[in-house]
């Protein structure tokens, strides 16, 4: 495959950006990275590269500098033939997941994206408290949102559903479709107008692969046997950036088990305006809205204005960035400390009594 980087969805900031770049590097896009090496598009076709020795110190002082699906790069071709990412550019959109489990800080999953698909089947019946919680993970990479609820050949009420889904997701369009019947595509196919970037997000079996097949027009990438069921099982395995026949740059990754959120809460504020719009009217300006008079939340909340359901996901959600956020602060502090050591380390060894 060879392409223009227009092709390869390039954007005015990272074109401007590539003004700078000395001339015997070459410009490209991350599709994939995989056993220690990328896979890179660039103009001439897609590359295999690995990592020079200033991106590895750099990886080594933080993971998330390695290069990921969506990462515009610049790489060097040696005389032996090695090729090594020299740099990542820097990301205009970052999908990141907090390691769930790990170190606290995060993994980012996709770059450069401009338009985040929240993939979900229509069978089984949508989770709606997991559609809020990808919702805030898409809002906090600075790409826009949408609902993708597929599979619609499969039930007689897309159309209600499809209310219910809105009203989870304020701010975010919600479209509904059918990769193996084909209504709804159209809408699909128009979120990569004008070469834009789509990353699809979703469970394991919501049909994200099934719809880069439906957008391609070829089966692409492997989807899910029928008789194994969704259980469980993970068809795609890695993240993996299509550039469509027709144009446009779609991401697909494989289903997220755990949604691990960012300690910023900003795209928790973001993915519930209701509740942070009914907040800032609270009497205390640190009111956790359970028990403290003037709460403009629990008002809301006895007056039926704001559902139950919806207030107990956020405050589920947001005791989870709380908690990120005092993560990061340790880490902060361990890091300090180790500096720290280091630092008094070569003092001693500098200013060593003499003998
Ligand atoms: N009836 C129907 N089935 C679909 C549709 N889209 C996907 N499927 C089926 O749903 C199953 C899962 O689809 P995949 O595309 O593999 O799902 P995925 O989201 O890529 O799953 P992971 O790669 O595991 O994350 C497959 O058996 C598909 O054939 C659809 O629009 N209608
Ligand atoms: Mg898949
Ligand atoms: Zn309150």
């Amino acid at each position: 495959m060879s392409a223009t980087l227009q092709a390869l969805g390039l954007d005015s900031s990272t074109a401007d950006f590539l003004q700078s770049v000395p001339e015997e590097l070459v410009p490209g896009r991350v599709a994939r990275v995989d056993k220690g090496l990328a896979t890179v598009f660039t103009t001439d076709g897609p590359v295999r590269a690995s990592w020079s020795g200033a991106l590895l110190t750099a990886i080594a002082a933080d993971a998330q500098a390695g290069p990921c699906t969506g990462d515009w790069v610049v790489l060097r071709f040696w005389p032996d033939d090695r090729i090594t990412v020299e740099s990542v550019l820097p990301r205009r959109t970052a999908i990141v997941r907090a390691e769930v489990g790990g170190s606290s800080r995060g993994q980012v999953l996709a770059s450069n994206v401009d338009v985040i698909a929240i993939v979900v089947g229509l069978v089984p019946e949508p989770n709606i408290v997991r559609i809020e919680r990808f919702m805030a993970l898409a809002w906090e990479s600075g790409a826009r949102p949408v609902v993708v609820l597929t599979k619609s050949d499969l039930v007689g009420d897309a159309d209600s559903v499809a209310e219910d889904v809105a009203l989870a997701a304020p701010g975010a369009d919600v479209l509904v479709c059918s990769a193996t019947t084909g209504p709804g595509m159209d809408d699909v196919r128009a979120l990569v107008a004008g070469d834009a970037t789509l990353a699809l997000l979703g469970s394991s079996g919501a049909g994200k692969s099934s719809l880069v097949n439906a957008l391609a027009g070829v089966e692409l990438l492997d989807v899910q046997d029928i008789r194994e069921d969704g259980k469980g099982r993970h068809t795609s395995v890695r993240r993996e950036l299509i550039v469509l026949p027709s144009g446009g740059i779609v991401i697909d990754t494989p289903g997220l088990r755990g949604i691990g959120l960012q300690e910023s809460g900003e795209g928790l504020a973001a993915a519930f305006p209701d509740i942070t719009a009914l907040a800032e009217r609270c009497k205390f300006k640190d009111c956790s809205h359970v028990m403290e008079p003037d709460c403009a939340v629990r008002a809301a909340l006895d007056d039926g204005s704001l559902p139950y359901r919806r207030y107990e996901s956020w405050v589920k959600l947001q005791r989870e960035a709380a908690y990120m956020a005092r993560r990061a602060d340790i880490r902060l502090r361990n890091e300090m400390k180790k500096e720290w050591v280091r630092a008094s380390k070569s003092y001693r060894r500098d200013h060593k009594p003499r003998p």
